[in-house]
Formats: structure tokens, C-alpha cells, sequence
């Protein structure tokens, strides 16, 4: 399954450039020198121009001056607007998961799930649109009313990562937009022409609804764009997706000038696996979520907490899974695992594959580079399993590679500890037939994650739900449920219709 042949340069090239420009991506106004290159075999597919650090003034004063127009349109006017764009999405949403592919490296049928997720967010956002609910609480004093308002908060920056290269946008955007606030984006300068595409397509929908094109912005750049958005006085709301070590950088930037942040860092998610689990459901969600997207998720697992009854069972049925992963170009029918990003993050999976080792851990499967003579400026490589005897410091650290650590545990509670041991918070799994054990996991003295799942892996979240974890994953929330609410300020009012004036908590004060 692995000796497929990879597209030519030339081909990856110009499927990239007739999908962004079928989006209304506008190239020409974009070129530029920098190079950016496709992970399916390592060609360049992009010429393109970065924005300096001086630009992002421009573009924030931009957006705050297309804010004073937007925060006034009816809230179910801009879900209208968001409503169209998800029109677009459907129409173009081959085009879009093409780039996606070929800049993130990610098989067809993610590719297509990941723009899939921005048309969910977009109905969501849409419906919400007309649900931007206060609440009216009972006052203590006799003929008053105290009642609350949401309103847009202002511009949104956002920061986001090479492996959801549209969607996680799409999730603060379709949010964003709906609660009146407009967005400036900076994405991973690995993938432009993603941006430039998905861009194209919410200006379409701006524009045909007659609104200012600023209230959506896009910055191509590398770090220092970013860091001057994050530290832009006029950017009410940071919303930055990436490693733990971005989020360092810009939280405390942003909280010196008391504005707010969403951040959305690294995971280091595991499933436990119970004696009574279904070991065949068990070994598919773990594939899926190990192995899935070459491991280059927030979500993705990278741990097993097996009980020691069936761990050799499972570690024996997910290495033969793994064994005949068909790896390769991710455009192919039936490829599962694509490419990782780039030389790094190979160097990055061999550097942790080898401190795993020298920790006492033994590789079951995997760990090997393969296609490396059809293409080898790419870097795909057989996902790996490594049976660790403790939770060793290579076993704390996000490696955004495909390697799953195997621990195994005998009582519920060494489980929960293990599980909870990282500094990672973002997501967890447990598979068990034991109700009891499931409602102990999701309980407050088990899993400490954001996303606590049963008898599921721990990646592929729905957009319903709130998307996002504690501890250094950086505790922000996004997508789904309440999450709408940092996009918007609280006003709290009470009004006095008694014609008097009682005091709240009873205090007199008689002039
Ligand atoms: C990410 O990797 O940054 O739950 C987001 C999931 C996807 C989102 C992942 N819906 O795996």
C-alpha cells in the first residue's frame, strides 16, 4: 500500500492555483517571493507576498473603523451573510479540501470533513444569530428590573495553525461575525493559499451583501505578523490556535494591555482502555485518532492507558492495524496516512521515537520513513507504537508526529492519575462496557480535560460542543455551546421604575 505514485511538481502546482483562484482567491495581488511548498511531495505551489509587521496597524485600524458599521447591523442581518458564505463553502467545498490537501497534507475525505466543519459552524452560527440571549434576573428592590445585554466586543484577531488550516478560523469567524465583531487573520504561513481561498469566498458573501469587505482580513506572514497583532491596542479579542509555547507568547502580551484571549495549545490526549472494553471498537478509535491526520492533531491520542489483563490483546491488534495502514499521497483513494508537515517534524518524530528508547521504551510498529525515494522532499512515515514502562518525561511532551506511547495501569484510579499526570488538559478518552467506570471518568475526580469522551477516540470533535482544554492547552473555548460569549461584552443594567430609591443591601443613605 505504500509504493503509489506521488503527483508530479507540476501537477500539485497547478491544482493548487486553479482551486484558490475557483474561490476567488486573487493571486496576482498576492505575489510575491515567498515560497511556500506542498507536504504531498515537497514542490513549491506558491510565490506569494507577506505582509510586514508595519501593515497590521492598517489592517486593525481598518477592521475598527468597519466596526463601527457592523456591530449596528441586526445580528439575524449578519447571520444572513454568514448563511451565504456557508452557500459557498458547499459549492466549493472540493476546491477548498484540494488546498487542503495539498498544503496541510491531509487524505481527501479529512480534507473535505475539515470544510465540512466550517459549513457545521456557519448553520450554527447562522441559528445563533437570533439567539444572542441575555437573561433578566429577579432584583432585590421592589419595581426594579435587572436584565443583561451581549454586545460585539470589537476586533478579533486571529491566529491559527497549519493542521486545521480552515476550519478553526471559520469556527471564531462564523462566531465573530455573527456576534458584530469583525476578524483579522493571520494564518500559518505553511498554508496560504488555503487562506487566500477561504478568504476569497467570505469577501464574495461581504460583498454581495452589500457590507465593507474590511470586516474580514487576511495577513500573510510569518511570527512577527503575528506577534504584532497579539500586541495591537485596538484587538479586543486574540484568538490564537498553536503550540504551548505560542500560547506563552502571547498571553501574557495580551493581558499586560487587558485585552482577551482565547487559546486553544497543545494536547497530549490518551484514551484508557477498561478489561471489559469492545477491543475491536477500542483498536478503530485508536487508529483513528493516533494514526489519523499522520498525528498532526490537537486531538490527536498519543497515549494508551491499557489495564494490564488486555494489553497485550490490544497492542497486538493496533500494531496489526497500523501494519497495514496504506500510507502515502493523501489525494489517492484509500490512502489513510499523508504526509507529516516537513524535515522538522520528521526530525522531531525520530528525536522523540529515540528518547522513547532510551527511556526504557520498546517500538512494537512503526517509526520508519518511507516513500523517501519517490519523494524525497516529503516526509511520510509509518505511524509507530512504543510500549513505555512509565510515563517518562518524552511521554509529557506534545511531539506532533504520529507515535503512541502504551502504558498500562491495574485499578481505575492509577488510570485517572495517569491520565491527569501531563500538563496537557485538551482531550481523553476512556473505553469500558462498565457504566460505572464511564460515569467515574467523566466524573470530578476523573479526567481533568476539556473533552472527556466514552467509548470514542479523543479526536474528531462535533462543532456543537465548546472545543478546547485546561492547563497548558490554555483553557480557551471555542466553536460550539456558550462559546460565543467571548466574542461578545456583558452589559449588566438595572432599571428603577419605582419611583423611589431603595439602595441595594439595604444601605441608608438619607441626603
Ligand atoms: C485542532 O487540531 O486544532 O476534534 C482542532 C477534532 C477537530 C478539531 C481539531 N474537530 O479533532
Amino acid at each position: 500500500p505504500t509504493s503509489r505514485a506521488l503527483p508530479g511538481p507540476e501537477e500539485v502546482a497547478d491544482l493548487a492555483r486553479s482551486a484558490a483562484q475557483a474561490c476567488g482567491a486573487d493571486l496576482p495581488a498576492h505575489q510575491g517571493d515567498r515560497e511556500g511548498r506542498s507536504p504531498v511531495n515537497g514542490a513549491v505551489i506558491s510565490r506569494l507576498a507577506w505582509t510586514s509587521p508595519e501593515d497590521v496597524d492598517a489592517a486593525v485600524e481598518a477592521a475598527r473603523a468597519a466596526y463601527l458599521g457592523w456591530r449596528t447591523v441586526p445580528a439575524p442581518a449578519r447571520g444572513a451573510v454568514v448563511k451565504r458564505w456557508a452557500q459557498l463553502l458547499v459549492e466549493h467545498q472540493v476546491d477548498l479540501a484540494t488546498l487542503v490537501t495539498l498544503e496541510a497534507g491531509k487524505v481527501t475525505s479529512e480534507a473535505l470533513g475539515e470544510v465540512q466543519e466550517m459549513i457545521d459552524i456557519c448553520d450554527l452560527a447562522v441559528g445563533l444569530s437570533r439567539q444572542l440571549f441575555g437573561r433578566t434576573i429577579a432584583s432585590e428592590r421592589p419595581g426594579h428590573r435587572l436584565m443583561e445585554t451581549w454586545h460585539p466586543l470589537g476586533v478579533v484577531g486571529v491566529i491559527s495553525a497549519f493542521n486545521f488550516p480552515v476550519a478553526v478560523w471559520s469556527w471564531n469567524t462564523a462566531l465573530a461575525l455573527v456576534c458584530g465583531d469583525p476578524v483579522v487573520w493571520k494564518p500559518s504561513e505553511r498554508t496560504p493559499l488555503c487562506a487566500l481561498a477561504a478568504h476569497g469566498l467570505l469577501q464574495r458573501a461581504l460583498e454581495e451583501g452589500g457590507y465593507d469587505a474590511s470586516v474580514a482580513q487576511v495577513l500573510l506572514g510569518g511570527p512577527e505578523v503575528g506577534e504584532a497583532l497579539v500586541a495591537h491596542p485596538g484587538v479586543a479579542l486574540v484568538s490564537a490556535t498553536g503550540s504551548t509555547r505560542m500560547g506563552r507568547a502571547v498571553g501574557p502580551v495580551v493581558a499586560a494591555r487587558f485585552g482577551r484571549s482565547l487559546l486553544e495549545l497543545g494536547g497530549n490526549n490518551a484514551a484508557v482502555v477498561a478489561p471489559s472494553a469492545d477491543l475491536g471498537l477500542a483498536t478503530r478509535g485508536i487508529v483513528f485518532s493516533a494514526a489519523g491526520t499522520a498525528g498532526q492533531r490537537c486531538t490527536t491520542m498519543r497515549r494508551a492507558i491499557v489495564h494490564s489483563s488486555v494489553v497485550d490483546e490490544l497492542v497486538e491488534r493496533v500494531a496489526a492495524a497500523y501494519r497495514n495502514l496504506p500510507v502515502g499521497d493523501p489525494s489517492a483513494d484509500g490512502t489513510l496516512v499523508g504526509p507529516l508537515l516537513d524535515r522538522r517534524s520528521f526530525d522531531a518524530f525520530t528525536a522523540a521515537l529515540g528518547a522513547a528508547v532510551e527511556a526504557g521504551g520498546e517500538v512494537v510498529v512503526g517509526g520508519g520513513r518511507e516513500l523517501t525515494e519517490a519523494a524525497p522532499d516529503a516526509y511520510y512515515v509509518r505511524p509507530a507504537v512504543v510500549r513505555m514502562p512509565a510515563q517518562a518525561e518524552v511521554v509529557h511532551t506534545e511531539t506532533f508526529a504520529p507515535i503512541l506511547y502504551v502504558l498500562s495501569y491495574e485499578t481505575l484510579e492509577e488510570a485517572v492519575a495517569l491520565n491527569n499526570a501531563v500538563p496537557q488538559g485538551l482531550s481523553s478518552s476512556i473505553f469500558t462496557r462498565d457504566q460505572a467506570e464511564a460515569e467515574l471518568f467523566c466524573s470530578v475526580v476523573g479526567s481533568d480535560c476539556g473533552i472527556v469522551n466514552v467509548n470514542i477516540g479523543t479526536s474528531g470533535a462535533e462543532i456543537g460542543g465548546a472545543f478546547g482544554g485546561e492547563k497548558e492547552t490554555g483553557g480557551g473555548r471555542e466553536s460550539g455551546s456558550d462559546a460565543w460569549r467571548a466574542y461578545m461584552r456583558r452589559a449588566t443594567t438595572t432599571v428603577n421604575y419605582s419611583g423611589e430609591l431603595p439602595l441595594a443591601q439595604g444601605v441608608t443613605f438619607e441626603v
